[in-house]
């Protein structure tokens, strides 16, 4: 496959609205995808590495529980390529398809425990 040729990182950020520059000296587009929970921010980065095996095109990326920051640049480049934005659109269409929320969903409430629940699992009981 012919070395992808690197584009303006202006132009790649005008076709993605919801990315940015990733900070720092090299040319990369950086966006945070939030999740309502771990399985699903889990399901949806299966879902993007299915993809990224299908185009050799891998993201830098990194999950805390229902978020997961990604990093798209070209290595063999030294910059943002076509590859990029392809994975980029890939990356949001999933995150739809995988639920994401914008701006995060509030926290869920914590199940009630049953009576005696709490001690039994040597928890401290609920504060009444
Ligand atoms: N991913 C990214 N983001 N950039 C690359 O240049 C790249 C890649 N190159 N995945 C691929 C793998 C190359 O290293 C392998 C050998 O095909």
């Amino acid at each position: 496959m012919s070395r992808p040729k690197k584009l303006p990182l202006a132009s790649v950020l005008e076709q993605l609205p919801v990315w940015s520059a990733a900070p720092g000296e090299r040319d990369a587009i950086q966006r945070q995808v939030v999740f309502g929970d771990f399985s699903r921010a889990f399901g949806f980065m299966s879902r993007v590495a299915m993809q990224a095996e299908k185009l050799d095109h891998h993201p830098e990326w990194s999950n805390v529980y229902s978020k997961v920051d990604i990093v798209l640049t070209t290595h063999d480049a030294g910059g943002v390529t076509e590859l990029d934005v392809a994975m980029a659109k890939f990356v949001d269409t999933a995150a739809l398809q995988c639920g994401a929320v914008d701006p995060p969903r509030p926290k869920r409430p914590r199940p009630k425990l049953p009576p005696g629940a709490a001690e039994r699992f040597g928890k401290k009981p609920p504060k009444k």
